[in-house]
């Protein structure tokens, strides 16, 4: 540090209170008054207009300071928000690499210029890309959590491999690691903070969070956000948890509740919660103004608590260092902090074709042909012996799941009711569940229960926590009971699950797989079990999404969908799941099918039809009566995955026929089709005799009655009618 402590203090090993060194002391107040001086230089620089936003840490320095000395940089995991300027500085950001990213340059660490200033993100460090909402960040903690568990309890799985995921994604463990996760007080009022101590509690994981009150979010004060206005509170009655309620100015006493929160979570006992009572010296940000809402008197209260004055006034007191050294000391600090801003306004800016780089993974691409492994690999059947058995999509989906976790430790799956039973006892006497569908059936009895186990009934709970398996290095294949119920999760997976890897510049990844059983044709499915919306996603840039039409497509892209380093949305039609007509025979245990190829499934000249999933079978009868009433040859193509899709095969066979029909299950309007439509007008128009013809549902939901639900979903003879027309052009 080179810092010059008073020599009554630093001539010998004397103990300041509390049991803390001088030197110790001395280093906590550096960082406090450092955070403080970087977020004035920033404040300058915004209203300079060198900088475009700016949100401080002024009045939460203690407590972090004090969380930053307790824990271990590079060893501990940190999923900080964007408060915590001061525990950064204490784990290792240098206040040039803040200022980087202040200016928004190409070598900011944190985000290349993507994210605003005080997203926090470092690798060396294990601080892992924050975003901007609220709270998500905290099952992203419980999910690293339970990814260094697991690592622990099976180190073996940690080796890497070659032929997927695994060759690019690192894997570091240490039995007795801590993850910090902070928050303010507003957002505990999140469902996805009680989604997170519920799993942190119950399966005892070693996170501590901590919650920064500062009584504001933004204008809204704490009695607003939490029934009585203290959350330590409400969360009392958690079990296993530590708990810690502390005097958030004092840098002392909030440096010992994180050593002992620390302790209780590295003997495994459970996960710790430190509640900092501090002040928001300034308003929420820049673009705040908290003379809007708070009177005089009680922003002149706050101002008297502020961590720094009393922890300068405090080394005076105790003779740690002279006013005047103190002041030598912040003098060189500003000139760090001011000196760090000049360099940084010198770096150079990210170029603009740039922007696209690691929206998906560069390092595996799953539309590459070695993806294409091999030729399904019939099980039985040699020279003319008996056919091997054919085996529906929910059998072979439930293959696919079951070969891959053999050949793959990294494998989790979890979700709702996806266990065989939870109660392994009961396993003794009753077959088990697995899956509503009986998807994951068996998977719990053959790998057990560290591997295949019942989550919470949680959405977003599912899918953040396999966000933090997935960036240590393990593969969540989770499910979504219904897709009609991903909607909780969509924070989620827009938010953090798809744009970990480009916010972190390619720094951070989660290539977790989502299986989802989508859609209608049910008979008596209703509203909420019947539900398509695949373009909503498409829609998500960095997640990749697949929608099989049959048993043997489902089993290939679904290995790739494992396999592969980006996030995928695995869309499975549940009533395609134990159709017969679909079946196929097991291909073995490598068979895969690349991402972006679609199939045709109907070769002809007469009209290009363009469909995936359920509608495949039907497209395919109504293109049978085509031919034989009308005499029309329909080629049919199944899209097979939506992103990435097969342009070049929808583009070969448009130039073919000249006449094209987009069509699926989804609502019409705003569909996925309107954007192949679309694609098609503009670049095709030359080789169109007729315009681009869409088919989907009703712009409506699917009623119970059949008879409503048959009139509301596209029907083959939907289809055959839109065929006829076109070909009248
Ligand atoms: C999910 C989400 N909703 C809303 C916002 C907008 N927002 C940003 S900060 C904030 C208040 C947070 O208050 P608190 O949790 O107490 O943290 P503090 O800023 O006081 O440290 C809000 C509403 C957001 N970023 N994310
Ligand atoms: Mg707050």
């Amino acid at each position: 540090m080179g810092l010059a402590i008073s020599s009554a203090r630093a001539s010998g090993a004397h103990a300041a209170a509390d049991g803390l060194t001088a030197q110790m002391m001395v280093e906590i107040y550096r960082l406090m008054f450092l955070s403080r001086a970087v977020d004035d230089r920033e404040i300058l620089l915004k209203r300079q207009q060198k900088i475009f936003f700016q949100v401080s840490g002024a009045g939460h320095e203690a407590l972090q300071v004090g969380a930053a000395l307790a824990l271990r940089p590079g060893y501990d995991w940190f999923f900080p928000y964007y408060r915590d300027r001061a525990l950064c500085l204490g784990l290792g950001v240098t206040p040039y690499d803040m200022m980087l990213q202040a200016v928004g340059a190409a070598t900011d660490p944190a985000s290349g210029g993507r994210q605003m200033p005080t997203h926090w993100s470092s690798r060396p460090l294990h601080i892992v890309s924050s975003s901007s909402s609220t709270a998500t960040q905290l099952l992203h903690a419980v999910g690293c959590a339970e990814a260094g568990r697991y690592f622990s309890r099976n180190p073996e799985s940690a080796a890497k491999a070659e032929g997927d995921y695994r060759a690019f994604r690192d894997v570091e463990f240490h039995g007795d690691e801590v993850v910090l996760a902070t928050i303010g007080e507003g957002s505990t009022s999140q469902g996805e903070f009680w989604e997170a101590i519920n799993t942190a509690s119950n399966q005892k994981l070693p996170v501590i969070f901590c919650v920064e009150d500062n009584g504001y979010a933004i204008s809204v004060p704490v009695e607003v956000n939490t029934p009585g206005g203290n959350i330590s509170r409400l969360v009392a009655n958690f079990p296993n948890f530590h708990f810690a309620e502390v005097d958030g100015n004092d840098p002392v006493v909030c440096l010992r509740a994180f050593q002992e929160a620390a302790a209780h979570c590295r003997a495994g006992l459970g996960p710790a919660l430190v509640h900092g009572h501090c002040v928001r010296l300034y308003s929420h940000s820049l673009s705040d103004d908290d003379r809007n809402y708070r009177c005089a008197a009680e922003r002149e209260t706050d101002a008297l608590c502020d961590p720094i004055a009393r922890m300068r006034s405090r080394l005076i007191g105790e003779g740690v260092l002279t006013a005047q050294e103190l002041d030598e000391l912040e003098r060189k600090l500003e000139h760090d902090a001011a000196e760090a801003a000049e360099r940084a306004l010198e770096a150079p800016l990210p170029e603009v074709e740039s922007i696209t780089a690691h929206v998906y993974s560069e390092d595996l691409d799953p539309t590459r042909a070695a993806f294409a492994t091999e030729q399904p690999q019939p099980s039985a059947s040699v020279n003319g012996q008996k056919a091997p058995a054919l085996r529906t999509m929910a059998d072979l989906i439930n293959a696919c799941l079951r070969d891959e976790m053999r050949r793959d430790p990294r494998i989790v799956v979890y979700g709702e009711d996806v266990a065989d039973a939870s109660r392994e006892e009961a396993l003794a006497e009753a077959k088990g569940k697995g899956g509503v569908f009986k998807l994951t059936a068996g998977l719990q009895t053959e790998f057990g229960s560290g591997r295949v186990f019942n989550s919470p009934l949680a959405e977003a709970n599912i899918v953040g926590r396999a966000v933090g398996y997935a960036l240590r290095g393990m593969k969540p294949v989770v499910e979504i009971q219904f897709f009609d119920y991903i909607w909780p999760a969509m924070h989620q997976i827009h938010n953090e699950l798809a744009l970990l890897r480009w916010r972190s510049n390619g720094v951070w990844a989660s290539p977790a797989v989502i299986r989802a059983p989508i859609g209608g044709y049910l008979t008596g499915g209703s509203i909420y079990h019947s539900q398509s919306g695949e373009s909503i996603f498409t829609h998500i840039p960095g997640l990749r999404v697949v929608f099989p039409s049959n048993s043997l497509d489902a089993n290939g892209l679904l290995r790739t969908a494992i396999r592969c380093d980006d996030p995928v949305l695995f869309l499975e039609h549940k009533r395609l799941y134990r159709e017969t007509y679909l079946r196929a025979a097991y291909p073995g245990p490598d068979f895969a099918i690349p991402f972006g190829k679609a199939k045709v499934v109907r070769a002809g000249a007469g009209i290009t039809l363009v469909t995936y999933g359920a509608l495949v079978t039907r497209a395919l009868q109504a293109a049978q009566q085509a031919e034989r009433e009308h005499s029309i040859d329909v080629e049919i193509l199944d899209l097979r995955t939506l992103n990435p899709y097969d342009w070049e095969a929808i583009a070969t066979s448009v130039r073919k026929t000249n006449r094209v029909i987009v069509a699926h299950e989804d609502m019409l309007s705003w569909g996925y089709g309107a954007e192949i439509a679309a694609r098609i007008a503009d670049e095709l128009f030359d080789d169109l005799d007729a315009p681009v013809r869409r088919i989907g549902a009703m712009d409506t939901f699917v009623a119970y009655q059949p008879k409503l639900e048959d009139a509301i979903l596209p029907q083959p003879e939907t289809i055959l009618k839109a065929i006829v027309e076109l070909k009248r052009y």
